[in-house]
């Protein structure tokens, strides 16, 4: 089987950066927050984050944040809370939390609830269970989860729950992988995981994996890298994990790579990008692939800055 290709990623991530002009910054020029969240989290768990420019890093973290407290994809833009659990994590990544006004960005998170316990991403109302997610991670992270209505957040989830087992991101909406993620972290940070029927929705994330070994986020779909991340880190949340064949995804996940430029694509032989690198990286984490740093399933942040956040000082 072939090896994880350590240093061409590391080149790869800090060349995607470094290229303004390429085709892949253009198209991500709006949404580079969950760029750098996605490459600089890569880094952290290949070993590599400290040929990485802090200051540069966080003082551009800064001129995103805007009046209302959240965070754009980059200057200029309008504030997103998509945008403002990226730049929370990446600060949490160089432990640099202490920059923020944590009550201004906790403000901001508190005000897109709405009465039925569900959260908009943003002044403009669209409602989604990523948006419960991000906002129960972001106020975790933060530790001011007392400062939204947890109660009524886990039931509006819940409303998003369907018949196999899986969620949805409204009630009543397809379930699929990268929702059932949402759902059940969200589940997991406010203590909530026994309204899972852990079985059944084991069953439906283990149905994922398909002939060549990858996972798909639905049925019928193909197979995707980054479900690896979306699939695998629910069945861990679950304690199902092992019902899934873990050296078939592993192969998928290698097989993704390019080996000569370096990066990881969302199936073998296409082209690679920073998401999908990342979540191939992350997938392999998750899968206690030798030399990576472990990775909590539900921050989605390696586990010793967790453990920082929670348990240092
Ligand atoms: C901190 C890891 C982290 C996440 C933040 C934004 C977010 C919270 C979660 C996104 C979850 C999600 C909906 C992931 C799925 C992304 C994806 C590949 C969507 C593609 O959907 P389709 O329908 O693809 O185009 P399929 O694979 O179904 O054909």
């Amino acid at each position: 089987m072939a090896e994880l290709a350590v240093d061409k990623h590391f080149k790869y991530i800090l060349s995607v950066e470094k290229n303004k002009d390429s085709f892949e910054s253009v198209v991500m020029d709006h949404l580079r927050m969950n760029g750098a969240y996605w490459g600089l989290t890569a880094l952290d768990l290949l070993g590599k984050l400290d040929s990485v420019n802090v200051d540069e890093v966080i003082s551009w973290i800064l001129k995103c944040q805007r009046e209302s407290g959240g965070f754009s994809g980059n200057i200029g833009y309008d504030p997103h809370i998509l945008y403002t659990l990226s730049a929370v994590q990446v600060l949490a990544l160089f432990n640099k939390l202490d920059v923020l006004d944590i009550d201004k960005v906790a403000t901001y998170i508190t005000g897109l609830q709405n009465e039925d316990g569900s959260f908009s991403g943003d002044m403009w109302g669209e409602v989604d269970t990523r948006f419960s997610y991000i906002a129960i991670c972001c106020l975790s992270i933060l530790c001011c989860l007392d400062k939204i209505n947890v109660e009524k957040a886990v039931s509006y989830i819940l409303s998003c729950k369907n018949l196999d087992g899986g969620f949805g991101c409204t009630p009543g909406g397809e379930s699929h992988a990268g929702q059932i993620f949402c759902c059940v972290g969200a589940l997991a940070l406010t203590g909530s995981l026994h309204y899972v029927d852990k079985d059944l929705l084991g069953w439906w994330l283990c149905e994922r994996q398909v002939k060549s070994g990858g996972l798909n986020g639905r049925p019928e779909k193909l197979p995707d890298v980054c479900y690896s991340w979306w699939v695998l880190s629910s069945l861990i949340m679950i304690d199902r994990v092992h019902w899934i064949d873990k050296e078939k995804l592993v192969k998928f996940i290698l097989d993704c790579q390019d080996v000569e430029n370096g990066g990881i694509s969302d199936r073998p032989d296409d082209a690679v990008d920073v998401y999908h690198t990342y979540f191939g990286v992350a997938g392999l984490s998750l899968l206690n692939y030798p030399g990576l740093k472990a990775i909590d399933p539900a921050y989605a942040l390696p586990v010793d800055v967790v453990n920082r956040i929670f348990f240092s000082g």
